[in-house]
């Protein structure tokens, strides 16, 4: 089945929504193939052959009904199958593996509750959020200043992350890897560059990730990932600007 320019993606839900735009698109385009073919048939079959109206056809009632029924009958169609599709991504089955998310201007932090671990980093420091393959991991997105949002390319998904509400949805990732993330609402001076990191490991690999940056206290293991994040030489917001969590 063609993609129609859209992609997969890495997680369970963002196949579903894939499916959904495959679906969506092959509607599209049988009912664009429809009106085409009829459109030509009109052109051609009533075609000026003189100076005679041709027969008049309006309050052919059985007509009339056809066309008002059938649309509105393909609007429930793809209303329903949304519904089925989001209803997927906001179900939040139970899990153990959970991650705060907090955006702020303009950066992002990731914590795992019951443990010491938090990632911090912003602008071009792009924090990584670590997850485990083949597990839903529940995320509680926050934000501490403005309008955020925390989008994916490769999750099909994208949420505002809205100061003084709890954005609550599940992701669970099909495929090891790190995929790109960033900030989808224009929110100040560095919108632009507020990145973030979600790698994608093994379910031993993150036990052992979280053990690992789980030893040191809060504070530090923060501290440490922002050291880790700034050494790697990227220029970081300029030292003028007064923005931050
Ligand atoms: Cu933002």
């Amino acid at each position: 089945m063609p993609s129609f320019g859209a992609q997969k993606g890495v997680t369970s839900e963002s196949s579903s929504v894939f499916h959904l735009w495959q679906g969506f698109s092959i509607g599209a385009v049988v009912i664009g193939g429809f009106v085409v073919v009829i459109f030509v048939y009109a052109i051609v079959r009533f075609r000026r052959k003189g100076d005679n109206i041709p027969r008049q056809s309006q309050y052919h009632l059985p007509a009339e009904v056809a066309y008002t029924v059938v649309p509105i009958l393909v609007v429930f169609g793809l209303f329903a199958a949304t519904l089925v599709v989001e209803n997927k991504e906001v179900s939040n089955p139970k899990t153990d593996v959970i991650v705060n998310v907090n955006a702020f201007q303009w950066g992002w932090k990731f914590t795992y509750p019951g443990t010491h671990t938090s990632v911090i980093g912003q602008t071009t420091q792009a924090p990584t959020m670590v997850i485990p393959v083949n597990t839903n991991v529940h995320i509680n997105l926050t934000s501490t200043d403005v309008l955020h949002g925390f989008y994916v390319k490769e999750f099909n998904f994208s949420r505002y992350a809205l100061p003084g509400v709890l954005n609550q949805f599940t992701i669970n990732a099909v495929k090891t890897g790190t995929f790109f993330g960033q900030c989808t609402q224009l929110c100040g001076l560095y919108h632009s560059l507020m990145f973030f990191n979600v790698k994608v490991v093994t379910m031993p690999e993150y036990t052992a990730w979280l053990a690992k940056t789980s030893n040191a206290s809060t504070s530090s293991a923060a501290a440490t990932a922002t050291n880790q994040q700034t050494n790697t030489g990227v220029p970081t917001k300029p030292a003028t600007s007064q923005g931050g969590n």
